[in-house]
């Protein structure tokens, strides 16, 4: 097999006009654009304005190129695309080759009869996305969320670059990920599936194969495994019988991966080889670890658990939501991906929601998730809004980037779910998609709307969708049959969840805290206290969180002196969750005394939803038994913003980040309090018991002792256990709460 890669340097221009300009590929016209300094920092001030007509134009990308002697003489070959972002005309030396729908999947043609020796011209002509997902809208309306872009569920595209309550209306187009020739003869692995089989102490890993052939030839498959240092640790061989093979081999002295906190996560390489006569003429090489994963979910006192086991112990994930860490998701590299990740293990984080309204985890961000031991719930992308899912040509181009995306996955030891959508369970039961266009149920959700997800687009004449009944089937259809089917046929041993929340019963208390998982927003969008996280129990808590602005230093960067006031233009710009700023200083002055200053604000913001977020973890954790697992709302951000994020566009850590470091540390001191009533507890993640003492006391804000005392402890593994009750009443009955604390 020969490879010859297509990346690098090409030119583009705008579609209607002659000049050419030099292009990156990977890349993207926004970055295209920027480089040559033809459009402004869209991050910068108000400039978003400014660049918005990019994603109105046509753009054309052109290269040539000479296939080297090698690749021509393989017997066939294939322009291959990892990823096509998104509605494109594929054209090789003027002939056009393929169009592409779906920035999700990968693409490849055979070019065998229109390849040149010398001079070849592959050119890639890219249709407006906004254009034509304004057309489809107007063809027929999907409802989506209110900071968006109109007719975003139309196209299979990152639903985030159209905007979001976190993130700039900036959809893109462009190569955005690798394109490559690829010459081959004889045959090639089609498709590979890794299997793990844990016995006892003994583990061993089966390779099942798929294989291409254009002649009849004897052909084998070998699979040898190396184990974490590089050492060779076994290898066996079988023979292709119709297209296929399948062969199993033993690790010696297996080591287990565990996730962040559990243990080490050794790295295995499973080579899988096609040989032809002795030789080699096609390899796969995957990263795997070596584990068992289960979700847990099995009746109890509460209603059903949902809990992950990861070889056999019971895990409380800690973890938070990834969003893209960038607009033009192209230019993230790993020196900012791999920052990101150890970012989130440093503070003992074990899972990341890879949250639907993105792009699926690229190879880099598993691989380096399998490195830390960091659990992956990967959604598909649908996020919160009506997809024509009744629509037999839609669902085809899903069931691509559904292959595409779990084939490329589905062996990695971080992955620990496959869920079907975000909120959109939620959206048919509770946000009016299903309900008829009476008036009175319109007044009735528009009030709903107003005190829970502002930001939902408002019932209207554009939200009224005439053909509910239909597209409501085609989500039951798509999420409860269609996609756990693929799902089972292609990655079986992997867990399917449909929605995230769900009960798992289309519509039927898709938020409830009996059984699935849940989103809390009550606190923020629901403008309530702190204190509510402490009235939610839910299985899982996968969404809660609450905004705060970014740095100073970050606030800077997108500022000018003149900008730096709460409400100017450029700072409300820079905030996109409906009265986001007005939930920040509300909930402060609930908290604490008005700051004096811009910096102060922006300072007392980080403070406020580092405390926030510490108030509802600790409570879950405390909770352990009956809770699974609390992912806040969310670990990055897409560009420069105030956000409900932990660490901000440019790498820096907001103190909900720092707080994280303690709130998710494995044994973790918290004080469960009541007024006076104060109950010390010790939540211990870990497999062991944990011995050692509490110290506690009541002391002035000078530091003088009232009541102290210091208990021996033993905490119970993978429990939360309470220490001791302390109740001050009668200690403060003639004293100022104000000048008192509680140490311990
Ligand atoms: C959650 C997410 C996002 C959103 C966030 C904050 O529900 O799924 O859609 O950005 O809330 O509103």
């Amino acid at each position: 097999m020969q490879v010859q890669s297509l990346a690098g340097a090409w030119e583009f221009r705008e579609s209607g006009t002659e000049a050419w300009h030099p292009a990156k590929v990977p890349g993207c016209v926004h970055t295209d654009l920027l480089a040559l300094e033809r459009i402004p920092d869209p991050f910068y001030r108000d400039n978003e304005a400014d660049v918005r007509w990019v994603a109105d134009r046509d753009w054309v990308y052109r290269t040539t190129f000479t296939p080297s002697d090698a690749l021509l003489n393989e017997a066939r070959q294939f322009l291959v695309a990892d990823g096509i972002d998104t509605l494109s005309r594929l054209i090789l030396n003027g002939t056009a080759i393929g169009d592409t729908d779906n920035q999700h999947r990968a693409w490849e043609w055979d070019i065998t009869d229109l390849l040149r020796e010398d001079g070849n011209i592959l050119e890639v002509q890219f249709t407006s996305p906004t254009q034509a997902a304004t057309a489809k809208q107007a063809a027929r309306p999907m409802t989506t969320v209110a900071a968006q872009l109109p007719g975003a569920p139309h196209l299979r595209k990152a639903p985030y670059q159209f905007g979001w309550d976190w993130g700039p209306k900036l959809p893109t187009c462009g190569i955005w990920k690798d394109l490559r020739l690829e010459g081959r003869s004889v045959a090639r692995l089609s498709d590979v599936r890794l299997e793990q089989i844990h016995e006892g102490d003994s583990v061993s890993v089966r390779a099942s194969a798929s294989v291409d052939a254009w002649v009849r030839a004897d052909l084998t498959l070998e699979l040898s495994i190396e184990n974490p240092e590089g050492m060779a640790c076994g290898s066996a061989t079988t023979s292709i019988e119709h297209r296929s093979g399948s062969i199993a081999l033993g690790v010696a002295d297996p080591r287990l991966w565990w996730p962040n906190g559990f243990g080490d996560q050794p790295l295995y390489r499973v080579r899988l080889r096609l040989l032809y006569e002795g030789c080699p003429i096609d390899e796969t090489v995957l990263q795997v670890g070596l584990r068992t994963l289960e979700l847990r979910r099995e009746p109890d006192e509460w209603g059903e658990s949902f809990q992950f086991i990861v070889n056999g112990v019971p895990i409380f994930a800690k973890g938070s939501n990834w969003i893209p860490p960038d607009a033009f998701v192209d230019r993230v590299d790993e020196a900012k991906l791999g920052k990101l990740i150890s970012d989130a293990a440093a503070t003992h984080q074990n899972m990341l929601r890879i949250w639907g309204g993105g792009t699926y985890g690229s190879d880099r961000l598993y691989d380096l998730c399998d490195r830390y031991g960091i659990l992956v719930w990967q959604d598909f992308m649908f996020s919160c809004s009506v997809y024509p899912l009744d629509d037999a040509a839609f669902v085809s181009t899903v069931r691509a980037e559904v292959e595409d995306n779990v084939r490329r996955i589905r062996h990695r030891p971080s992955l620990a779910l496959l869920c079907g959508n975000n909120e959109m369970d939620q959206g048919w039961e509770s946000w009016g998609w299903a309900k008829s266009p009476a008036e009175d149920a319109l007044n009735a959700l528009a009030e709903r709307f107003a005190s829970l997800r502002p930001w939902i687009q408002e019932p209207d004449a554009s939200t009224r969708l005439p053909d509910w009944p239909s597209l409501q089937d085609g989500y039951t259809r798509f999420f409860y049959e269609t996609l756990p089917d693929w799902t089972s046929e292609l990655a079986p041993d992997i867990e399917y969840w449909p929605s995230s929340p769900t009960s798992r019963t289309p519509f039927e208390n898709a938020n409830g805290q009996e059984m699935g998982d849940a989103h809390y927003w009550e606190v923020w969008h629901g403008r309530k206290p702190f204190s509510a996280f402490r009235d939610c129990l839910p299985r899982f808590m996968s969404e809660f969180g609450f905004q705060a602005f970014p740095t100073l230093e970050t606030v800077d960067a997108y500022t000018e002196a003149e900008d730096r006031n709460l409400v100017s233009r450029v700072m409300e710009l820079h905030q996109r969750g409906n009265h986001g700023n007005g939930l920040i200083i509300a909930q402060m002055t609930d908290t604490f005394r008005m700051p004096e200053s811009f910096p102060g604000w922006i300072y007392l913001s980080l403070i406020l939803q580092a405390e926030g977020i510490r108030y509802g973890v600790e409570h879950w954790r405390r909770n352990r038994q009956r809770v699974g697992g609390a992912l806040y709302w969310q670990l990055d951000d897409c560009w420069p913003v105030a956000s409900w994020s932990s660490i901000d566009y440019y790498g820096r850590w907001k103190a909900l980040h720092y707080a994280a470091r303690r709130f998710y540390a494995p044994v973790l001191l918290s004080v469960l309090d009541d007024g006076c009533a104060m109950e010390l507890h010790i939540t211990n993640d870990r497999a062991e018991a944990w011995a050692g003492a509490v110290r506690w006391g009541l002391e002035t804000l000078q530091g003088d002792a009232i009541e102290s005392d210091e208990i021996s402890v033993m905490a119970a593994p993978v429990s939360d256990t309470s220490i001791v009750a302390l109740d001050f009443t009668d200690a403060m009955a003639d004293k100022d709460p104000g000048d008192h604390i509680l140490v311990c």
